[in-house]
């Protein structure tokens, strides 16, 4: 099979909860202690996987990390009972789920040995993120395992911050092409933190062994930063040769769209005016965080959350694009509502890999029959509910626990991934 891009999607875990730990993510501050509804919550991440592979697209997944971790908070001297309230929900967040940070990859086109390379992300910046590495590590190791193929890197040392493929963005003319990769890193974001270090953006790009002519670094703007865009998908996203941002998502947006233009030259930039659609907007409804995918009968489609078409200044500018003759035809809506209160989009759902999907361990690809034996686990083991309370309540914990070894052995990854 030719390259294609697959999305692997984080199957949203069964201790999904709102504690508001991502300072500078205003949708979990705003949600924090609110009641969260796991159950609910992965059957609308595994809706939005079969909307994806209705459309002709390649699915994969990855299985939730093991919650609470333990060894975690035994290197903390602690244990999930005894840990203290600023602790215990760290140790029991799903935020794995949010697949657009597990790692920055580069497809084989564009590396020197040419085989694609994933780094593993350290997600240094925050507490409950920073101990997903491990973990997701093990997980790339195994899916990605065919060493003819592929190569997965350790974490950049934690001192910069890395926060994985939310921040790195590809151009090509087709997947199957070498492509121009753009790492878009974090000065300042005034009170809240830049979560991605241009040090660790050129370590991954050494790593990955890129072409440094064909490797550009953008700054955030700050402004950006400080509205809550914490990550850069949250303001733009990519796919093959066009570029969709808002105006405000990088510091120098002349230096990077002349950069781009020459090393693309079929290079389509659509970017949307603060005038039209405000930072706040932008923020509030994702516009920018929805996967934008190459359909099979040709075009380009935006799969936008919700809550898009509920903001009166994103919808009617997202209509007047697709009214135009641009290259984004077709607006697909979908449903992560529970996601999206603590700050994760359809495309944070996602890490994109450029492969040959025979070439990745076939229990990380999915079809629509995976899905439902899936979603049957889903509803039969996932707690329905989780107030911020019921996390000092040991039956929780054990079905959490349960839940999870249930989905391994739906999956036949018991063995291999086994807490
Ligand atoms: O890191 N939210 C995640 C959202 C990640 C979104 N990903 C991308 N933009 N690619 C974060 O801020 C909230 C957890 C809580 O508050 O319980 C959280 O971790």
């Amino acid at each position: 099979m030719p390259l294609q891009e697959i999305n692997f999607d984080g199957i949203i875990g069964p201790s999904h909860n709102y504690a508001g730990l991502s300072f500078g993510n205003l949708a979990s501050a705003a949600n924090a202690l609110n009641i969260s509804h796991p159950r609910d919550a992965a059957l609308q991440g595994i809706e939005k996987m079969r909307h994806n592979i209705r459309l002709g697209l390649a699915q994969g997944i990855f299985v939730p990390l093991p919650r609470p971790n333990h060894e975690w908070l035994a290197d903390l001297g602690t244990t999930a009972q005894d840990a203290p309230d600023s602790l215990r929900p760290a140790a029991f967040s799903a935020s794995a789920m949010w697949a657009a940070n597990a790692a920055t990859v580069s497809p084989a086109p564009d590396t020197e040995d040419g085989r694609c390379h994933l780094t593993v992300a350290n997600l240094r910046t925050m507490p409950h993120r920073s101990h997903e590495w491990p973990e997701t590590h093990t997980q790339l190791r195994l899916a990605f395992s065919d060493g003819e193929h592929f190569r997965v890197h350790r974490p950049v040392p934690p001192t910069f911050g890395d926060e994985g493929a939310a921040n790195h963005m590809r151009f090509c003319s087709s997947h199957g092409e070498k492509g121009v990769e753009v790492f878009v890193y974090g000065k300042r974001g005034g009170a809240f933190p830049a979560r991605q270090h241009v040090e660790a953006s050129r370590a991954i790009a050494r790593f990955h062994g890129l072409d440094a002519e064909r490797t550009l670094f953008a700054a955030q703007s700050e402004e950006a930063i400080a509205a809550g865009a914490f990550h850069n998908d949250v303001v733009a996203v990519a796919n093959e040769n066009v570029l969709f941002a808002h105006e405000q998502a990088f510091e120098d947006r002349s230096e990077l769209y002349t950069a781009l233009r020459r090393l693309v030259p079929d290079v389509e930039i659509i970017e949307v005016p603060a005038a039209s659609v405000s930072l706040e907007d932008a923020i509030k409804s994702y516009l920018f965080n929805a996967q934008l995918v190459t359909l099979p009968e040709g075009g380009m489609a935006l799969i936008l959350p919700e809550e898009a078409r509920e903001t009166p200044s994103v919808w009617t500018w997202l209509e007047a694009m697709v009214a135009g003759n641009g290259p984004i035809r077709k607006l697909l809506v979908v449903d992560v509502r529970q996601s999206m209160a603590n700050g994760g989009g359809p495309a944070c759902l996602r890490l994109r890999v450029v492969a040959d999907p025979d070439t990745v361990d076939p229990r990380f690809i999915v079809d629509e029959a995976k899905l439902d034996g899936i979603a049957d686990v889903v509803r039969e083991c996932w707690p329905e509910e989780i107030a911020p309370k019921d996390l000092l309540d040991t039956k929780l914990c054990e079905k959490i626990e349960g839940a999870r070894e249930a989905l391994l052995e739906e999956l036949d990854l018991g063995e291999d991934l086994a807490a």
